[in-house]
């Protein structure tokens, strides 16, 4: 492949050149009373921002209501109990009253109203977290493991991580000024921020590194340049043998490789993700490739030199083509660590031997190496809110109050409560009892596995439901292993509205991605370590067949599956494949 040139660059691409600052007329949308929504070029800019145009599928038929999806940066899902206070206050007055745990260990804000996204930003940079360059084409949230959250390893990978974070953050100052020092709202926060200022560290660890000036005084992106990547850009950190990251889904992963508890360095793997179109064969998913190994000391050079890769010759005239792991495909694994290390100055020597048993959450309380406590808890779906009787969200509050844990958002969309003490187990647990969430302790290894995307109503790219769904489809897909009597065993099940992958259904042991409204493909064969894609077994299923089909197919595992073989390994091989 050469750098593609032939074609046409795409429209994104004009509009990152003619603004570099990535401000688009948002100041201007912010300042205009009757601006019900970001229109036009600005809702590419926006993105950028942590900022998505949505709005309500369910109430298309009556005419377009608009609001915005606004998701936070949380590195390795790291939230401080005040910040999440904060957070939990802004959830009520300006969105949906609902806040979503990504499966990249961040926090969405759903429905948010035109005139409460400026307040809605500001107070979230204020409690020290940024929505800057969430989205956008720029490298997003950076993933690490949360299983176990502390001990002295986990400790220097979580400090790596926010070592890449700062390197890689675009260096633009357009995103303070409209959202930080442009918007002049008192919400009386007051106390909320100030306890959110006043835990712990007080400067913010998403404020990017200051940037070089040029002759007329405007910032330079050494790194990103004019026109930022092609595309979007991912990066996670793994500590084996727990793949908790599915870090061959990344852009760019960095395996943590530990010798006698010691932190060591990392393994490169370059060249995942997800994504993909129906009947598009240009697109795929892909599992990255391991590359090579390197230091701690080298990690932001080696970082900022993959980056610069994907920048220089990722595709720029298709933005369905345009991930770095097309590259890594079409150009091969030797030419990346050639080109590696001509930007390094030097070649990165062999991988070292690593190997992932599982991925997933625990749930439950278990020991810190401190000998605090951390607790591990099911959020269906990563949504966090109050219903009926069920007041996660109540119940959160009043411990995030009252013992002011930090909270770790997991990659799964579960939560863990870290660093509490044994005397506050006790009371802990009672209030999560009290209001209804007794399931979070002990959701079962088919729930507590789970993913579902949000998809409808809010997402504009969904061809069918997801998280609305998920719940009643699990529950069924639960029956039929009970049925084959194999009940109670672990099994990874993702659901997506469309191909895009974003709970990522294709290294699932059961992948279901949406292809139109109440239609599934159903996807076998990825296993539980999320080291294997799956591969289409039949397509456009209907929601009600599912759960027969895999009813069916567990009756045969159970029947034909060899000693501790998993449903997504016995899958993979079994005489259920069309023969050529
Ligand atoms: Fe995603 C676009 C939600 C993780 C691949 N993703 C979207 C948008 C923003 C829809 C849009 O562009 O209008 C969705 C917003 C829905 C909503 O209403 O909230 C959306 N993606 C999500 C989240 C919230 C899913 C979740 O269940 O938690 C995840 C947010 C992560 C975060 O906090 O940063 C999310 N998205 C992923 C992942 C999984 C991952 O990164 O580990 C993938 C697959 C991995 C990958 O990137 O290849 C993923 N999202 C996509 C794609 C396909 C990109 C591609 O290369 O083709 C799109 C569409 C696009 O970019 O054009 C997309
Ligand atoms: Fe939307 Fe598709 Fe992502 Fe689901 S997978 S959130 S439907 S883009």
């Amino acid at each position: 492949m050469d750098k593609p040139s032939e074609k046409p660059l795409t429209k994104n691409e004009f509009l990152k050149a003619e603004k570099p600052d990535l401000s688009g007329n948002i100041r201007e949308t912010l300042a205009n009373p009757e601006a019900d929504r970001f229109s036009g070029d600005d809702e590419q800019f926006i993105k950028f921002h942590g900022i998505y145009q949505q709005d309500d599928r369910d109430k298309r038929k009556m005419g377009k209501e608009y609001s915005v999806m606004v998701r936070t940066r949380q590195t390795g899902g790291i939230v401080p109990a005040a910040q999440y206070l904060v957070y939990d206050e802004l959830s009520g007055r300006f969105a949906n009253g609902t806040l979503r745990i990504t499966s990249r260990q961040t926090f969405q804000f759903h429905g948010v109203i035109q005139k409460g996204v400026g307040p809605l930003i500001k107070s979230i940079n204020e409690s020290l977290s940024s929505t800057l360059a969430t989205c956008g084409d720029v490298n997003r949230n950076v993933t690490a493991p949360t299983n176990p959250p502390i001990d002295a390893v986990s400790a220097a990978v979580e400090e790596d991580a926010f070592a890449i974070t700062r390197a890689l953050l675009p260096r633009t100052t357009a995103y303070h000024s409209i959202w930080v020092d442009g918007v002049q709202v008192d919400l009386g926060l007051g106390e909320k921020i100030v306890k959110a200022r006043t835990s712990g560290d007080q400067s913010n660890p998403y404020l990017p590194p200051p940037a070089d000036l040029d002759e007329s005084g405007a910032p330079i992106d050494k790194l990103y340049g004019k026109t930022y990547l092609p595309r979007k850009f991912k990066t996670g950190f793994a500590i084996p043998p727990n793949n908790d990251t599915d870090i061959f889904t990344n852009d760019m992963g960095f395996v943590a490789i530990v010798e006698n508890g010691k932190l060591l360095g990392y393994n490169l793997l370059v060249g995942g993700g997800l994504g993909t179109s129906h009947g598009n064969k240009l697109t795929f998913p892909r599992l990255a490739d391991v590359i090579g190994f390197l230091t701690r000391d080298q990690l932001v050079a080696v970082g900022e030199a993959v980056v610069s890769i994907h920048r220089d010759w990722g595709d720029r005239t298709d933005r369905k083509h345009a991930r770095i792991k097309y590259v890594l495909e079409e150009k091969g694994v030797a030419w990346f660590q050639q080109e590696l290390a001509q930007r390094l100055g030097q070649a990165l020597p062999a991988a070292k031997p690593f190997l992932f048993k599982g991925q997933g959450d625990a749930f439950g309380w278990f020991q810190q190496n401190n000998g605090e406590w951390f607790l591990g808890l099911f959020v269906e779906t990563g949504r966090v809110k109050d219903a009926g009787t069920y007041l996660l969200k109540t119940a959160l509050r009043e411990i995030a109050t009252q013992f002011a844990p930090t909270f770790r958002l997991t990659a799964t969309q579960n939560l863990i409560l870290s660093d509490i003490k044994t005397a506050d187990k006790a009371a802990i647990e009672k209030i999560l009892h009290d209001r209804g969430c007794s399931i979070v302790f002990n959701p079962g290894l088919i729930k507590g596995r789970g993913m579902a995307c949000p998809a409808l109503p809010t997402c504009g790219l969904a061809l069918a439901e997801s998280e609305r769904v998920f719940p009643a489809l699990l529950a069924k897909i639960e029956a039929s292993q009970a049925a084959a009597g194999v009940a109670g065993e672990e099994l990874v099940v993702r659901m997506t509205g469309c191909p895009n992958g974003c709970a990522r259904p294709y290294n699932a042991e059961i992948g279901l991605v949406g292809k139109a409204p109440g239609k599934y493909n159903l996807m076998l064969g990825g296993n539980r370590e999320g080291t294997r894609l799956a591969r289409i077994w039949k397509e456009s299923v209907p929601t009600d067949e599912i759960p027969v089909l895999v009813g069916g197919l567990y009756q045969q595992y159970a029947k034909e599956r060899r000693p501790g073989q998993a449903f997504g390994d016995w899958a993979d091989q079994a005489a259920i494949w069309p023969t050529a």
